[in-house]
Order: C-alpha cells, then sequence, then structure tokens
C-alpha cells in the first residue's frame, strides 16, 4: 500500500486504473434470487455463468478518515426483461455517504433507505450521484450496447451488508419495457426488520 500520495489514471475506451489492488468479477450465479424472472435466470445460467460486472478497487485500509475507491463496470445485457445490475448493499455503518461518477455509459442508481424511501437517479457521462448515508446502493446498466462504468469513493470503515438486500430485494427494479427503461415494484420485496 502506498504511504506517499499517489495518482493513477483512468485509461478510455474502458477506463480501467492503471493500477490497482484488486479485481473482483460477479457473475450471475453470484445474483441468484435478485432478478425477478426465475425462469430466465436459470436459462442463461444453464447457458453460461457470465459475469454480470467488475470492480478495480485501489488498497486503503478500511478505517475511519480513509477513503475506498475504485471502478464499477457493469457490462450490458438483461434476465428476462431485467437489466444487469449490481448486488447492491447497505453500508454496515449506515451512516456513510458514496459519491458516483459516471465515466461511460447508460444506467440508473436504485436506491432505498430502511424507513422506505426510495429513489432512482440517472447515471451517465459526467454525472456525479451522491448517495445519502443510510441509502442502500444498486447500479443498474440501461444500455444495450456500452457497459456502465463509474468511479465511487466511500468511507473507510463503511463496510459492506449485503445479507439485507439478498434476503429482502430493493423495493423497485428497472426493467425494459417497449425498449424503455421502466421503474416498477419488485414483485419479491419483503419488508426487512426495521433497523436502527
Ligand atoms: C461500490 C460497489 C460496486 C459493486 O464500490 O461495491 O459498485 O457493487 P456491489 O458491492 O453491490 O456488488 C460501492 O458501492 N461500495 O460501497
Ligand atoms: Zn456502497
Amino acid at each position: 500500500m502506498k504511504d506517499v500520495p499517489f495518482t493513477f489514471e483512468l485509461n478510455k475506451p474502458d477506463f480501467i486504473p492503471t493500477e490497482y489492488y484488486n479485481h473482483i468479477k460477479r457473475s450471475l450465479s453470484a445474483m441468484k434470487g435478485q432478478f425477478w424472472d426465475r425462469e430466465a435466470y436459470n436459462r442463461l445460467l444453464a447457458i453460461e455463468d457470465i459475469v454480470l460486472y467488475e470492480v478495480y478497487e485501489i488498497k486503503r485500509p478500511e478505517m475511519a478518515g480513509e477513503l475506498l475507491h475504485g471502478i464499477s463496470i457493469v457490462h450490458p445485457g438483461k434476465v428476462g426483461e431485467e437489466y444487469f445490475m449490481t448486488k447492491g448493499h447497505f453500508h454496515t455503518v449506515l451512516e456513510t455517504a458514496e459519491v458516483y461518477y459516471c465515466q461511460k455509459g447508460q444506467g440508473v442508481m436504485v436506491m432505498e433507505t430502511p424507513e422506505g424511501d426510495w429513489a432512482v437517479e440517472p447515471l451517465n457521462p459526467g454525472r456525479v450521484l451522491y448517495v445519502l448515508p443510510r441509502w442502500a446502493h444498486r447500479s443498474v446498466n440501461t444500455s444495450s450496447e456500452e457497459d456502465l462504468v463509474t468511479f465511487f469513493v466511500y468511507p473507510g470503515n463503511a463496510g459492506h451488508d449485503y445479507g439485507t438486500i439478498e434476503e429482502h430485494g430493493f423495493r423497485k427494479m428497472v426493467i425494459d419495457r417497449n425498449g424503455r427503461p421502466t421503474i416498477t415494484d419488485n414483485p419479491r420485496w419483503s419488508a426487512p426488520d426495521r433497523r436502527k
């Protein structure tokens, strides 16, 4: 890990950092139960366990005062009518925020709070998205051709709670309806226990 200030570049066309510590690939099998159309999910998985998204992490200590950052790349595609997306999570320390800066592609961030508020905000090149503390977040690639590339930064002590979303889902989902991204209620959503 670096102990002096450092720089790196995000080179076009793919925006892969010139230096990174970890390259995570999440494939279809890691998203079991998250897509609404289970038959479409199983059909696709039977053909190939394709990679849905990738994350390049820059190494920093996971502690308050540090900023964890990197690049997230969601590939284009759909499971049934539902676009490829990230697992999504709350931060374990709920009162931690995150900034996303979209470099490439077209998509949205689906967000919600434990209190029941929800929001869906666009991600397109040049757009900055501020995810408030307490808001779970999932990025969705609504393009049929291009990767959705975002740069993210969040507090080192945030942590990731994937379990709540894995079990209960997001309230809203984004599907392709007649060729247009459309926000609908997620029929598989269930109310989690009220959190502090
Ligand atoms: C991002 C996400 C990244 C991948 O770094 O971790 O986009 O999404 P999942 O973590 O939901 O698989 C972030 O929000 N970190 O806190
Ligand atoms: Zn996050």
